[in-house]
């Protein structure tokens, strides 16, 4: 190729450069057109292979070409990118915003319904000077049987109502192994409610596989099941108010004797006889289990049970909430909805 053709060639592309790049549109666009001429295999760099099999004067003279050639086009690279930058920037001032705008308010959170629940109960009970007691949610199999004295027959044990983690280890079904572990680390007195959540194998309507449970606890000489019910009645009237009453109905757990169901007047309806879903008509709906102690479970604990006496009860939380503001299905302390949870 004749030298002049070369160096004809060399301005054309240098032209044709300056075009492409005043069309280009972002920085990337041109950096890319950039390496399409002036890369490694570049269309200009591709020319300049030619300069090697010229003469020394030749050489030097497309030298000089090639070199402002190069320094044209990256001129034109600088002076594009600058020409986009300014107009990002006119385009910046241009915009306008409205002040007047009000701002994007963050609603407040709330403490959810059962801990206000829960909250709410341990302070009626501290009242009657019960302390709290917490223990594990993962328990072994004494803690929640065999100080209770379940039998290991009893369904309770079974694998279909407990989450077993192994033959020894399970996810607490009741937070009794609370109490348990308060007895044996202390001498009565002891007052203790024992909040938390608890496990078992149930799920529909009104059970789900983890809720909350409060137990409470009192052992000291001379503790009566009068004192058991004066307790659940401060509790019924202070939680739901009024002058609700309550009822005891015999009823057996393996770790108290007796052992009584807890009713309390159904706060729905107007009584016996009427139509209510809540109670079914019988203007009394169960809220708690109870019991005197079982002196086998002071005997497990380490506890005389010819000097001490004690009553314990177990209420289910969601239970307790439901009935107290008129939710139906359990499920709704668990999906937090806010169209729900907003409302408390
Ligand atoms: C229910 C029944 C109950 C207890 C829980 C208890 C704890 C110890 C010793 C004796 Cl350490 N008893 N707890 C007693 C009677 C009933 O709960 O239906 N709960 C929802």
């Amino acid at each position: 190729m004749a030298t002049t053709d070369l160096v004809r060639q060399l301005e054309a592309l240098g032209a044709e450069f300056g075009r492409a790049a005043g069309a280009s549109a972002s920085e990337q666009e041109i950096r890319a057109l950039q390496a399409r001429y002036l890369g490694k295999k570049g269309s200009v760099s591709q020319l300049m292979k030619e300069m090697g099999k010229r003469q020394p004067a030749e050489r030097r003279e497309l030298g000089a070409v090639f070199n402002r050639i190069k320094e044209s086009i990256e001129a034109e690279v600088g002076r594009r990118l600058s020409e986009l930058g300014s107009a990002a920037a006119i385009a910046d001032l241009g915009r306008s915003i409205d002040v007047t705008l009000p701002g994007r308010t963050v609603p407040p959170g709330r403490v959810h319904l059962l801990t206000q629940i829960r909250e709410q109960a341990v302070a009626i009970f501290a009242e009657l000077g019960f302390e709290v007691a917490e223990g594990p949610q993962v328990d072994t199999d004494f803690h929640c049987f065999e100080a209770l004295a379940i039998p290991k027959d009893h369904p309770a044990r079974d694998m279909q109502d407990t989450f077993y983690v192994s033959d020894e280890v399970v996810l607490r079904p009741h937070t009794s192994p609370v109490q348990i572990r308060v007895m044996k680390a202390q001498k009565p007195p002891v007052r203790i409610v024992a909040p938390g959540v608890v496990y078992r194998r149930d799920d529909d309507a009104t059970h789900s596989p983890m809720f909350m449970q409060i137990e409470g606890l009192l052992v000291d000489e001379g503790v009566r099941f009068s004192d058991l019910k004066g307790v659940m009645l401060h509790f019924v009237r202070r939680y739901f108010g009024r002058g609700l009453d309550i009822r005891f109905r015999p009823s057996y757990f393996p770790f108290v004797e007796p052992g009584a169901e807890v009713d309390m007047q159904c706060a729905f309806c107007a009584g016996p006889g009427s139509t209510c879903r809540v109670c079914k008509g019988t203007g009394w709906v169960e809220i708690a289990g109870s019991g005197m102690v079982d002196p086998e479970v002071f005997r497990q604990v380490g506890y005389d049970s010819e000097r001490y006496t004690g009553f314990a009860f177990g209420m289910g939380l969601e239970r307790v909430a439901m009935l107290r503001h008129g939710v139906n299905d359990i499920k709704f302390f668990y999906e937090g909805d806010l169209r729900f949870l907003a409302q408390f």
